[in-house]
């Protein structure tokens, strides 16, 4: 799957709260067991990721709808087992329901 998203961090660990917790518009590209992330598109063909950040491994990574986030609509959570979180807007329930598919059958 691919596809653009609003990406919120919320935790960089278990105990530290991520410090940039701005929402970002990020172009997303799931490659099996990896989630790499872009600016836009055009740095996707240029190969360019978002802040030079690695791939975000999938494995064992908790996938959920983000039900407790009330401030927007179709959230979901991606909870690694470092304690890291992101959650994820899309742009309505179908294409939420797409991504979690998509990353569940990883
Ligand atoms: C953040 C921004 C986010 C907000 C976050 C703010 O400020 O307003 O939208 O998250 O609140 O810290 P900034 O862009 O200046 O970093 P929400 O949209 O979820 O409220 P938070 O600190 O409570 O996560």
């Amino acid at each position: 799957a691919e596809g653009e998203l609003l990406r919120k961090q919320e935790m960089e660990s278990y105990i530290i709260r991520s410090k940039n917790r701005t929402w970002q518009n990020v172009y997303v590209v799931q490659q099996g067991k990896l989630l790499h992330f872009y600016e836009d598109q055009y740095n996707r063909n240029m190969g360019t990721s978002l802040n030079c950040e690695p791939p975000m491994d999938l494995t064992h990574a908790q996938i959920t709808v983000a039900g407790d986030y009330t401030k927007k609509k179709h959230v979901f959570r991606i909870r690694q087992p470092s304690g890291a979180q992101y959650i994820f807007q899309a742009r309505d329930n179908p294409e939420m329901m797409f991504w979690l598919c998509s990353l569940d059958a990883v």
